[in-house]
């Protein structure tokens, strides 16, 4: 069972090319501003903070001719993404990647499997992101990671860290999902991947969802990634995101499910992904990040 080592290296990714939209370039820094560093060192961490993986501005890059937006440059920073997730894994550091459109989970995911055969992902998240070019309305990258990281999608992506270390659908679980696309909805039910959705979370409640979806991954499993969309929150308290969905994850109803992961002691790898802060109000939803982050490292009121 991993137990989280008490050295966190983060890797800041300011790429909103996957989003095509301007703000989530500022993620990394506004959640630096929101203290991170901070939080994690008075819960005990050593913390490297390795800076962030420059991609060039979207005004110089080309679009390439492909329905995929900003396709070389998204695969140049996954592939620079996932040598550094990989390096700071194998040195036995947990991995804490700020983004960031979730273009980004690609690179992150694909580094994670250089060093875990057969990882759980808990994928918090409005939406699906499991888009191929074919299905996808907008061509934005950031809909299709988990498409890609399964193998499914426009093979320069699906290359990221080689084509054969790919995600088991079996061992992946969707939180808070309520905006999914015709083909998505198809996709995830051909591959299996359990998805909680809002309705799920309203019947149940989040202790009994993330009950369930502990034990998925982390049944034959050896490590755990959360990848963390802020878009799953309810745009009333996570305000900056660049696609709010309403009827999202309330702010206690997210610390319970990153207090439950803690609890569990499965997570080895994590990311907080989406943060815009040209729509946010005061960096309400960075210092929100910042909290969660907390409660998933094992922050505790008493
Ligand atoms: N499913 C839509 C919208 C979307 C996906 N992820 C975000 N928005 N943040 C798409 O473009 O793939
Ligand atoms: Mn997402
Ligand atoms: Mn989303």
């Amino acid at each position: 069972k991993p137990t989280i080592n008490n050295l966190i290296s983060i890797i800041g990714v300011p790429l909103d090319l996957g989003a095509d939209r301007r703000g989530v370039d500022m993620g990394p820094s506004a959640i630096r501003y929101a203290r991170v560093r901070e939080k994690l060192e008075e819960l005990g961490y050593e913390v490297d903070d390795k800076g962030d993986i420059v991609p060039h501005r979207p005004d110089s890059c080309q679009l390439d001719g492909t329905k995929l937006k900003y396709l070389d440059e998204i695969e140049r920073v996954n592939t620079e993404l996932c040598r550094q997730v990989a390096a700071e894994m194998g040195k036995g550091r947990f991995p804490l990647v700020l983004g960031g459109d979730h273009s980004i989970a690609i690179g992150t995911l694909s580094g994670v499997l250089q060093h875990k055969k057969k990882p759980g992902v808990l994928w918090f998240d409005a939406h699906g992101d499991i888009n191929t070019a074919e299905t996808s309305p907008s061509g934005n990258i950031h809909g299709m990671p988990v498409a890609v990281s399964f193998g499914r999608g426009h093979d320069r992506l699906t290359g990221v860290g080689g084509r054969e270390a790919k995600l088991d659908p079996q061992r992946f679980v969707m939180i808070g999902v309520r905006d999914l696309d015709r083909g998505e909805k198809m996709l995830l039910k051909e591959l299996g991947v359990t998805v909680y959705t809002m309705h799920e979370i309203d019947m149940l409640g989040m202790a009994k969802v993330m009950e369930a979806a502990i034990r998925i991954v982390s049944t034959d499993t050896d490590g755990v990634h959360v990848s963390f969309d802020m878009d799953v929150m309810d745009p009333l308290h996570a305000p900056g995101v660049g696609t709010p969905v309403f009827g999202g994850l309330t702010y206690r109803e997210s610390h319970l499910a990153m207090e439950l992961i803690a609890a569990a002691d499965i997570v080895t790898s994590a990311e907080f992904v989406e943060v815009n802060t040209v729509l946010d109000h005061r960096n309400q939803t960075a210092k929100v990040a910042v909290a969660l982050m907390g409660s998933l490292l094992g922050e505790r009121v008493l």
